[in-house]
């Protein structure tokens, strides 16, 4: 039997954003449309992603707080910050890497066709019985979250995912809404919610980042959040609606687990995020509300504070915000607490993780000895990615082996920024989750997917089907 105690524990590291303006801007693009050399790129970071562990990690993060950011209006903004956070674990194996995006609306007839979902890219349907993905970049894959197994996936309709959402479906929920509330439930509800169920399997669960494949599609979502506030400038500043706890959702509210303001997510190409998407122009460089809220909190003499000196006072801001508890829910403890800075020198060496336990021989799947034979095989590639010494200044300063009180030296530039403190640069931060605590089903059917909201949308859907499939029959 796999040892219960170190199921569901990830170790992660959790690389603070700049809060310093972007020096240089990244271009999410349609994984499609990837050079054959970007594409072995991106795959071959995310293999050592996995390797490592993280992929874990991120499903075990994403499960433990996902009643918090599901289902309310936190929904858009701190997926965002999910996607940097993936974005810059992957930059920190190889810094010129890109999250691409998954555009399913261009197959979203019929998705079991898309290449994403094929051998070049990311494979398609699990196979019989137990649903292991096997082909494509995450063949025979192991998840160690919320316990040992193959990754999974089981389409919903047996050999077919069932249809998406059509790019003019999603252009209609964008004239249509009203507000961001309105506009973030159409989406989550109807064309987000419905890829998750489609693939099915791990997919369709809250630990669903164990596949990289969610990146790709939450990509897509925030490429559709980004689209919608191109429309109308008040959208870089304004949010609404409320939070799990039924408080107000405002740009004051604080990111789950990341403890930083929503306001800091309003611009993919602000400070920290520093992206845009292929066929969307750039967000404004900053906003009126950015600039009041630098203002806000620098000192009196109007400029703001960059200081090289730890400060004296650790920030209890930085704590997970205490949630009303109307439910029970698992705790998180993401130890948030302001940590001693890395050191600058480049000497910090970035450990592999212990590699998981072996199960007996006998009790190995075959799709377990295949991925160790494909990880020794990579093993001998010559290509494979190494960490870069002297690379971008926030890239390599990672010990994840380091405890919290392992880093010493001069601290990098540190400025006070709305309630949280925001280093610029990285630190070996330790996120360790404790094993999983079930979700009630209830919760997972009604907080996960709004059953009638997604009755509805999936209406406002058909009818767009019949306007489509009625212009093909005229030869419009
Ligand atoms: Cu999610």
């Amino acid at each position: 039997m796999p040892d219960d105690s170190v199921l569901g524990k990830a170790i992660f590291p959790m690389p603070r954003l700049a809060i310093s303006p972007c020096t240089s801007m990244v271009v999410r693009r349609d994984i499609t449309t990837l050079s054959p050399t970007d594409l072995q790129r991106f795959f071959r970071v995310v293999r050592e992603m996995h390797r490592r562990g993280w992929m874990d990690g991120f499903g075990s993060m994403h499960d433990h707080i996902a009643h918090q950011i599901h289902g309310n209006d936190q929904f858009f903004a701190w997926h965002r910050r999910f996607l940097r956070h993936f974005e810059g674990l992957m930059q920190v194996i190889d810094p010129d890497v890109v999250l691409p995006y998954w555009n399913w609306a261009t197959y979203w007839q019929n998705p079991y066709a898309d290449p994403v979902l094929s051998a070049a890219f990311f494979g398609g349907n699990g196979r019989a019985g137990d649903n292991c993905v096997l082909d494509g970049a995450e063949a025979r894959w192991g998840r160690n979250y919320p316990s040992r197994s193959c990754l999974t996936r089981k389409y919903r309709h047996g050999a077919s995912t069932g249809s998406f959402w059509p790019m003019r479906a999603i252009r209609d929920v964008m004239s249509s809404a009203k507000s961001y509330a309105q506009f973030r439930t159409r989406i989550e509800n109807g064309a987000h919610g419905i890829v998750h169920l489609g693939l099915g399997g791990d997919f369709e669960t809250m630990w669903a980042p164990v596949d990289v494949l969610f990146f790709l599609h939450h990509a897509m979502i925030d490429k559709i959040w980004a689209e919608w506030q191109t429309q109308d400038p008040q959208r870089y500043e304004q949010v609404d609606g409320y939070d799990y706890a039924r408080q107000a959702f405002t740009v004051d509210s604080i990111l789950p687990f990341y403890g930083e303001d929503v306001s800091s997510t309003l611009l993919t190409n602000g400070p920290g995020y520093c992206y845009t998407y292929d066929d969307l122009p750039a967000p404004p460089a900053s906003t009126k509300r950015r600039k009041a809220r630098l203002a806000v909190n620098a000192p009196a003499n109007g400029t703001v504070a960059i200081s090289s000196q730890p400060e004296q006072q650790p920030q209890p801001q930085l704590q997970p915000q205490p949630q009303l508890q109307p439910q029970p829910q698992p705790q998180l403890q993401p130890q948030l607490q302001p940590q001693p800075q890395p050191q600058p020198q480049p000497q910090a060496q970035v450990q592999a993780q212990p590699q998981p336990q072996q199960l007996p021989e006998e009790q190995q799947n075959d799709w377990q000895q295949e991925q160790e034979q494909e990880e020794e095989q990579d093993q001998d590639l010559p290509e494979e990615p190494e960490l870069r010494q002297g690379a971008p200044p926030d890239a390599n300063q990672l010990n994840l082996a380091a405890r919290p009180s392992a880093g010493r030296g001069v601290p990098p530039m540190q400025l006070v920024v709305g309630r949280h403190r925001v280093a610029d640069g990285v630190e070996p931060q330790i996120a360790d989750f404790s094993a999983p605590q079930p979700m009630d089903a209830d919760w997972l059917q009604q907080g996960h997917y709004d059953l009638d909201e997604a009755a509805r949308m999936q209406q406002l859907v058909d009818g767009v089907v019949a306007e489509i499939n009625a212009e093909r029959r005229q030869g419009l």
